[in-house]
């Protein structure tokens, strides 16, 4: 069949994409709203979640489980902690970490528990398409890792913390419940994020100026990616 998932947290990370379908059919599942339609020919659903690992991960399992799609893309903004990404710019997650995941008191590294990996990582073809449209667009494209807790961080503090601990590059809200359930259900999966804030200071100054310009921009790249898958 070849179903194409495309996930978002927030409205406005999704809205740029529904705009676009065809055939447009909404189903409401799981107190949450989906959109089936078509895309150059490919059948698409797409949601937004709500924000945060729980909700990301109901979303995600929703899309695979009873919409039946078997690859799943990530559209959405983030906080940066690489100093070579600026706002508007654009990173793939090679893997994804959960920073909030803490049994250290057992001995364990964070952001492991028993029977998981501390860092899962996406499908290397979805990556190749996405460097692919990078390139013929030339567009920059940052690959790295990417760090996903139910918090907004804007704490320059527990930036440095997680950068250091995790060598993430970028930190966002979803991305890692994303990583786990698509990996447990063994459907290849991609996260691309545009950056809004810089996770300092001035996050939630800056997040609500960029939300919607860098979630455009995440968007269209993940559109252009759509065109090419198959
Ligand atoms: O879905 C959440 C949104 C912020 S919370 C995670 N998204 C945006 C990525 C993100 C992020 N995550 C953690 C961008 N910058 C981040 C940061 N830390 N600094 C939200 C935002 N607006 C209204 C309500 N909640």
């Amino acid at each position: 069949m070849n179903k194409i998932a495309i996930m978002g947290a927030m409205p406005e990370e999704i809205e740029p994409i529904i705009s676009k379908l065809k055939n447009l059919k909404e189903t409401k599942y799981a107190a949450n709203t989906y959109y089936e339609g078509t895309y150059h020919g490919k059948e698409l659903v797409v949601a937004y979640s709500k924000i945060g690992k729980v909700f990301a991960t109901l979303t995600a399992t929703s899309l695979i489980e009873k919409f039946e799609c078997d690859t799943l893309l990530f559209s959405g903004v983030a906080g940066a902690i690489s100093p070579d990404l600026n706002i508007g710019d654009l990173i793939i997650a090679d893997g994804l970490v959960q920073h909030d995941l803490d049994i250290t008191a057992f001995g364990h590294p964070y952001g492991y528990v028993p029977e998981g990996e501390v860092c899962i990582l996406t499908d290397v073809a979805l990556r190749n398409i996405a460097k692919e449209v990078a390139k013929e667009k030339g567009l920059k494209l940052v690959e790295g890792i990417i760090a996903t807790g139910d918090q907004f961080v804007a704490d320059p503090e527990r930036k440095e913390w997680i950068s250091k601990t995790f060598k993430a590059d970028a930190l966002e809200m979803e991305g890692a419940a994303v990583a786990v359930v698509c990996d447990s259900l063994e459907v290849p999966f991609f996260i691309l994020r545009a950056i809004s804030d810089s996770a300092d200071m001035d996050a939630s100054f800056n997040f609500d100026e960029f939300l919607e310009s860098s979630a455009k921009t995440s968007a269209d790249f993940i559109l252009s990616m759509v065109e090419k898958i198959q």
